[in-house]
This record gives C-alpha cells, structure tokens and sequence, in this order.
C-alpha cells in the first residue's frame, strides 16, 4: 500500500470571492488529488464549523502543527486518513479543525486514491449494489431569495427538477426552466433591473406565491416542448425566517401548523414534487406531519435538520419526518462520515440529494459523490462556472455509462 508522501493546505477563493481552502494530496506511488471547500450561507445550527475560530489563517496553522505531522507517512486509505482527521478533532462541530479543512483533505485523499487506481471517483466511493448507470435527477435553481439574494422573495430556491435516466436531457430541460423564468420575469417588468443570485438563478422583486407561478408555467412549457419531465420544486430553508415560534415572510406570518397547511397547499396548487426545508431545523414532528401530508406527491427533504449527520437522521428515520436528506460533505466534515449517513439513509428508504453550498468552486467531485451514493438528486444549480462545472462533469459520466 502505498502512504502519503505530501499534503498541503492553501487559501483560495469560493464563487462569492469569500476564502477557503484547498487541500493537495501527494501518494508514494506518484498519485495526486487536489480539492477545496465550499462554505453556505443558510448553514444549519448543528452542521460542522467551517472553519476554527481565525479562519482560514486559523485553518492553515492548526492544519501546519496538528494535522500535516499526523497525516505524512500514514497509510493511503481513505478511512484512515478521515479517521486521523476526528482523532485530532473529535469535538462534534469539528471547530478545531474546521470542516472546511477536513473535507478539502478528505476529497483531496480519495482523488489521490482514484488516480492511483486509475478509476473514476465514483468508483472508488459506490456504495453496494451502485453500478454508476442510474442518475440523478437535476435540481437547478432558477430563482434565488432568501440569504441567496438581495430583494428577491423570502423563499431561498425555486428548482426546476428533471428527472429521466439520461443527464444530458435532464441537465438540458432544467436549463430550459431557467431560460423561460428569465424571460417571464423580463416580459412582467420590462424596465426593472433583473439581476442574479449567489447560485445563478434570477433575482427579482417577486413574491413567493407569484414565484411559483412563474416556476410552474416554465416548467410546463418546458415539459410541452422537449418531452423532458422537468417540474418545480423549493428549498424554503424554512430556519432562516423562523423566529419566536413564527415563520415570518414579509406576505404574512403563520404559527407551526400554518406553515405545514402553506406548504402543503403550495405543493398540490403548484404541483410540486421537491420541498426541502419547509420547517425550521428542531421541527422533527412539523416534518413529520408535512410528509404524511404530501409524501406520497413529493420528496421532502431535510438540509438543516439533518445536517448530513447520522444521529440526526436516525432521529428523523425514528420520527418518520422526510422521505430524503440532503448531503453536504462538508456539513459532516469528511466523506467517510458523509457515507455513513447516506448508508443509513439507503438501508431505510430515505432517499439522498447530493448538494452544492451557495458559496462554491468549479469542481467537479460532487456529480461523483452523486453518482457513487445512488442520490435522487443532484442539487448544483445551473448557472456560473462553479454550478456548470458539476452539470458538465455529470454529462462526462453519462457518456462513459451509456458509451455504445
Ligand atoms: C441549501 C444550500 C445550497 P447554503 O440551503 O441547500 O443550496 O445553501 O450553501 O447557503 O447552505
Ligand atoms: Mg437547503
């Protein structure tokens, strides 16, 4: 077995211009693989600290004195190295080390690792029974609010989903929702600035009910014109607007049952088939009740409830509060920690969405991670080099799966 020769750690830039960090991995045999982290901004309560209390110069001088004489030498496995890692920081947010720094070089490692075996990441990360034929659908956004946006609804993300087994016509279709929202918000204020959000969907002075709206039509006029199933979906990232009790949108404000009687509406008025975040992240039993509501039309999904974790999940699994979770590597910290959660969801019907962060990189990895976990979904947004980046990588992998 091979053992890491070199491991490096250096700031650079997400697509909001905010540091992070990149981790480069050097094996004995010769293999490299390089990786950084993106960082959110709606982050969950429980979700790992991106990075320790000084940030990224924080990062870099714990990474110097505590991590890089522990990891130099060690053994070229993935488990391992993501073991050392919760060995010099075990505390449960990782805030010693930061999750940012954690997931740079734990992706970093399973590169290495897939280079030297001459193999796709996907492979190296499958999980049983995963054959790398089945993809995801695309969740794409097209129109950010929220903390994604200045002047654009309360609600963080309006997707477009679309499901099919080939991604280049799924990738397509969702792109087509994009292009047809654009336009419809262009025909209703002519004059008005139309801007573009942290994760390239449109920014506009719309509310949320009339978003929807305009969500809808272009999903079904994107469906008329390519045949694609393609329908809308919402990340209402429900905890950044939930306060005293009270989910508070600038059109009105509802108690608990309120926003379960909201959403639930909104899903059969709208036709929504994805609703992730809908409640605020301590809500297990609200969840609960939305998803025996609307389960059975639409994947309800957990982002900051959840947080990637599995002792979070389990509750939910217990609680029976979703049909699907979100994976964030780094809410968990490393990819070890991030398959075990998505095992525990596999082994009980809970379906997964692997996902972007708003502030991100152009990367690739995550179609990968996607791919290898037999996610749902793969949630990457549609627009900007650090969004396209993910789509085109997924393409990649389509054409070597369906190859004549
Ligand atoms: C979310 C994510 C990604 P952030 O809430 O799902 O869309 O946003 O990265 O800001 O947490
Ligand atoms: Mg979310």
């Amino acid at each position: 077995m091979s053992r890491l020769a070199g491991v490096d750690l250096a700031p650079i830039f997400d697509s909001r211009g905010r540091p992070t960090l990149e981790a480069t991995v050097v094996l004995s045999s010769g293999a490299t693989g390089t990786a950084g982290a993106p960082s959110g901004a709606s982050t969950g309560r429980h979700e790992a600290r991106a990075f320790p209390a000084d940030g990224v110069p924080g990062a870099i001088r714990v990474f110097r004195e505590r991590l890089r004489p522990r990891l130099l030498g060690a053994d070229a496995e993935l488990a391992a190295v993501d073991g050392t890692l919760r060995e010099v920081d075990p505390s449960p947010d990782l805030s010693a080390i930061g999750g940012n720094t954690a997931t740079a070089i734990s992706v970093a490692t399973a590169l290495a690792l897939a280079d030297e075996g001459h193999r796709p990441l996907w492979r190296l990360l499958a999980r049983p029974g995963v054959d790398g034929t089945a993809f995801p659908a695309i969740v794409g956004n097209c129109l950010n609010g929220g903390r994604h946006a200045i002047g654009g609804p309360d609600i963080q993300e309006f997707l477009a989903v679309a499901r099919g087994p080939r991604p280049e016509r799924s990738v397509a279709a969702a792109l087509r929702v994009h292009e047809l929202v654009g336009e419809a918000l262009r025909r209703r204020a002519p004059n008005a600035a139309l801007g573009r959000g942290d994760e390239g969907g449109w920014v506009a002075a719309v509310g949320n009910v009339e978003a929807f709206g305009l969500l809808r039509d272009a999903c079904d006029r994107a469906r008329d014109e390519l045949g694609d199933d393609v329908r809308p979906g919402v990340d209402l990232a429900a905890s950044e607007f939930y306060r005293d009790g009270r989910y508070r949108y600038r059109e009105q404000t509802v108690d608990s049952d309120g926003q379960v009687r909201f959403v639930a509406e909104m899903v059969d008025r709208f036709g929504l088939v994805y609703v992730e975040d809908p409640l605020d992240q301590e809500a297990f039993a609200p969840f609960a009740e939305l998803t025996r509501a609307v389960g059975a039309k639409a994947t309800v999904v957990g982002d900051d409830i959840y947080v990637t974790d599995a002792g979070r999940l389990r509750r939910g699994i217990d609680e029976r509060s979703s049909n699907a979770i979100l994976v964030k590597v780094n809410q968990a910290g490393t990819l070890t920690s991030t398959l075990a959660t998505v095992d525990l969801a596999r082994a009980h019907g809970v379906a997964t969405v692997a996902s972007h962060r708003s502030g991100d990189l152009p990367e690739g990895w995550l179609a990968h991670v996607a791919l290898a976990c037999g996610a749902w979904g793969l949630k990457c947004g549609l627009l900007g080099g650090e969004r396209v980046a993910k789509l085109n990588e997924l393409l990649r992998l389509g054409r070597a799966a369906f190859a004549p």
